[in-house]
């Protein structure tokens, strides 16, 4: 029987999809609590990404939905130019507290792609407001993920979210190398021992243009949607090193890593490197309203606070910063995240996630598999001729055959294990990963 969403498919134009792929075979949840999801047709899916590396509470916690809930009848919305709401106040109080010290500054977005783009804008206006208005460069890194909007696409790195759009990037943006190097660094368990210097291709940058012109560099401190790659040892470190040397701010896209993903309210908590501006999303509501925030450092903030007090000192906001639901939300997950102490259950779950994921390392497709906190991901050799093809029919074996939804970048399976996930369970979404790469060519 076909349902009614299966009929009406038509007039969908999917983000990041086969369309005409999809709509042959359509992948429709209508339902989702804790660890699951339901389909169209009745199946009941175990959800191997945590939604899209959002939701690390499990989908619906009845807190989050009741705090939604109540605040969507008490205030649905209210401008928060020239007047805020008391949801917006009290979350950016709440994060800007669990943030690295001397980060107490939080402007909040609706989606990592804008808190990027806030970021960027962020660290161009507070070079010009202290009088080094020369400084406009922007790094990225190559395989980068920072949204798709034209800054975050710019400092970005994956090459088919650029192609298109080569002629039209923003100018003045370079990019060091990424850090991923199988020869050396293939099935290495957490942070690679090998390639701290990559971070010295920063210091050619700065030799090239002059390290004076150079605003900020933005990396994800463990790049996430490319395929998982942790920083080796040292790298964040030296890369802070020579931001400081040159007056560079550096931005830590922490879209992904925020919000206990490496069993710290920011990942550069775990990693003891504190940058100057730190963007989020995803976890900052659990998924469940969109919303972004951008963190910043005091004195980022003080330097914009020179001009006359009547006038606006950042020209930049959207419609729906600060939105009061998508607040409420953002707190009742801090409140759950605090009691229910997710982030030690994240921290707990690291290990075994390890061992599963690393269980692979002897598969026949396998060539790589990378983790760092709960983030992990297995690379499969493309299949001659068809790159891609072979991480696509994982995905959907698994979801036709084994009813478990994971996400494939190509041929590279990625993992976001829930915060609070169950070992058991966890152990045996891997098992039906199993049977699915055994029958696969
Ligand atoms: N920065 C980083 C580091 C991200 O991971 C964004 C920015 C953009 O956020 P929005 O909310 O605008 O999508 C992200 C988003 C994947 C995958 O397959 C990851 C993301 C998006 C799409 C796919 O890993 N991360
Ligand atoms: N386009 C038009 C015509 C608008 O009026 C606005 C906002 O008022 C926008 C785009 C930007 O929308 P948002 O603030 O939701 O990003």
């Amino acid at each position: 029987m076909m349902s009614a969403v299966r009929r009406n498919l038509d007039a969908y134009w999917m983000p990041f999809t086969a369309n005409r792929d999809f709509k042959k075979e359509p992948r429709v949840i209508t339902g989702a609590s804790g660890h699951y999801y339901t389909t169209d047709d009745g199946s009941k899916l175990y959800d191997t990404f945590s939604g899209l590396w959002t939701s690390g509470l499990g989908h619906c916690h009845p807190k989050i939905v009741e705090a939604v809930q109540k605040q969507v009848a008490t205030l649905d919305y209210c401008m928060t130019f020239q007047v805020t709401n008391d949801k917006a106040v009290a979350l950016a109080d709440r994060v800007t507290n669990m943030a690295p010290g001397g980060m107490k500054k939080c402007f909040f977005t609706n989606s990592g792609s804008e808190s990027v783009d806030t970021a960027l804008k962020i660290a161009l206006g507070y070079h010009r407001a202290r009088g080094e208005g020369n400084r406009t460069r922007l790094i990225g890194r190559e395989r980068g993920y920072h949204g798709v909007n034209f800054g975050g696409m710019s400092v970005g790195g994956m090459v088919p979210n650029r192609k298109v759009f080569s002629a039209n990037l923003i100018p003045g943006v370079d990019h060091i190398r990424h850090t991923l190097d199988i020869e050396h660094n293939a099935f290495t368990r957490g942070q690679p021992a090998w390639g701290a210097h990559l971070a010295d291709d920063l210091e050619r940058l700065c030799g090239l243009h002059d390290g004076s012109n150079i605003a900020a560099v933005i990396v994800e401190p463990v790049a996430g949607s490319t395929g998982v790659l942790p920083p080796p040892v040292g790298y964040l470190e030296r890369l802070r090193e020579i931001c400081d040397k040159h007056g560079i701010l550096l931005i830590f896209d922490e879209v992904i890593a925020a919000f206990g993903r490496l069993a710290r309210p920011f990942g550069a908590q775990r990693f003891g490197v504190t940058p100057d501006i730190i963007t989020t999303a995803k976890g900052l509501t659990n998924g469940v309203i969109p919303m972004g925030a951008v963190l910043v450092r005091d004195s980022i903030y003080d330097a914009f606070m020179q001009a006359p007090e009547h006038m606006i000192e950042l020209f930049h906001g959207y419609t729906y910063s600060g939105h009061p639901v998508a607040a409420a939300a953002g707190l009742a997950t801090m409140d759950v995240y605090d009691e229910e102490g997710t982030f030690e259950q994240a921290a707990e779950l690291e290990q075994p996630f390890e061992e599963l994921l690393h269980s692979f390392a002897d598969h026949k497709h396998v060539i790589d598999v990378r983790n760092f906190g709960l983030m992990g991901a297995i690379e499969m050799a493309p299949r001659e001729g068809a790159p891609g093809a072979r991480g696509g029919e994982a995905h959907k074996r698994c979801f036709w055959d084994e009813n478990l939804v994971i996400r494939n970048g190509m041929d590279v399976l990625q993992f976001s294990p829930f915060l609070n996930s169950k070992p058991d369970e966890m152990q045996k979404s891997f098992e039906s990963l199993r049977n699915v790469l055994d029958a696969i060519e």
